[in-house]
């Protein structure tokens, strides 16, 4: 049952829903990681509305917390680059591929940059991908200078003519900001040659509200202009996604939802608010 289904019921005065009061509603929202700050919003603004269209009223005022950005990607001098930062484990490497492969679709030339040279196997990891999806990726030395991987990417996506450079980084803790430094100084470099036109942040959909803290550190140490969010497949929580933009007025890009490359899309505000009422 979507998050909102019940709420609604009981704003209707359904008889269903009539042992269901304030306090519960408030942890579901919790529970769905919506965060205290936008169920305490919320909930003030859901106690207001009265009458027959309550779900129409109720998706006014989420609606209201969404980004009003554009959820396209900026387009830059061709090629346009694009950096995908993030704490380990979210899914950087696998939404990398998997957005090369949705741009593939619609453009000729791409390139992939491994800009994550602390680990060999993150290396292969994408260049397995790009050889699967048919782009090629620039790597560099292990543990050599990820800036310079990165360089090289653009470098080399100038010269094929690719109209997306997307270059993969290495998992970071958000709270480490020698590491955070480096995002910044890798963006630097990078504009020695083309302006970076996207930082993209993943974010864990199941990680809750530490996915908030994880936006606001990374958005202190480099400039993020939207978000995949990820493993939404089958998960009731999803909800941070709706916290971080009302709070960060950062737009969801595009999400994740499984394992395989298809399971990649442009994050659609409607079907998501569809979502929350089914
Ligand atoms: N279910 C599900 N799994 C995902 C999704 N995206 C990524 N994964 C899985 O999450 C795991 C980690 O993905 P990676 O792409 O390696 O994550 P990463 O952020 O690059 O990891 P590090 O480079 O180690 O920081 C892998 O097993 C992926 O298959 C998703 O949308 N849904
Ligand atoms: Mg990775």
């Amino acid at each position: 049952m979507g998050l909102f289904s019940r709420f609604v019921a009981k704003i209707k005065g359904e008889s269903s829903a009539s042992a269901l009061d304030w306090d519960e509603l408030s942890s579901e929202l919790l529970a769905a990681d919506l965060g205290p700050v936008l169920t305490e919003k919320v909930i003030a603004e859901a106690k207001k509305i009265k009458g027959d269209d309550a779900e129409g009223a109720l998706r006014e005022i989420l609606s209201q917390h969404l980004s009003q950005k554009s959820r396209e990607l900026a387009q830059g001098s061709s090629p346009t680059v694009i950096l995908i930062v993030g704490v380990n484990g979210v899914g950087k490497t696998t939404s990398a591929a998997k957005l090369a492969h949705h741009l593939k679709k619609s453009s000729q030339n791409l390139t992939l940059g491994a800009a994550d040279t602390f680990r060999a196997a993150a290396v292969e990891q994408l260049s397995t991908w790009g050889a699967r999806i048919g782009v090629p990726v620039i790597t560099g030395k292990h543990e050599g200078e990820p800036a310079s991987v990165a360089f090289d990417t653009v470098k080399s996506a100038v010269e094929n003519s690719s109209e997306y450079a997307l270059i993969d980084t290495a998992g970071r803790l958000h709270t480490k900001s020698d590491l955070m430094a480096e995002l910044g100084k890798i963006k630097r470099v990078v504009e020695k040659m083309r302006p970076v036109s996207e930082v993209l942040l993943v974010i864990d959909g199941t990680t809750g509200q530490n996915g908030l803290i994880q936006a606001k550190l990374f958005s202190e140490a480099v400039e993020v202009t939207g978000l995949i969010v990820t493993k939404l497949d089958g998960s009731a929580r999803g909800g941070v996604a709706l916290s971080i933009e009302d709070q960060l007025d950062l737009p969801i890009k595009f999400i994740g939802t499984g394992e395989a490359i298809e399971d990649f899309a442009p994050f659609d505000s409607q079907r998501y608010l569809d979502g929350l009422f089914a």
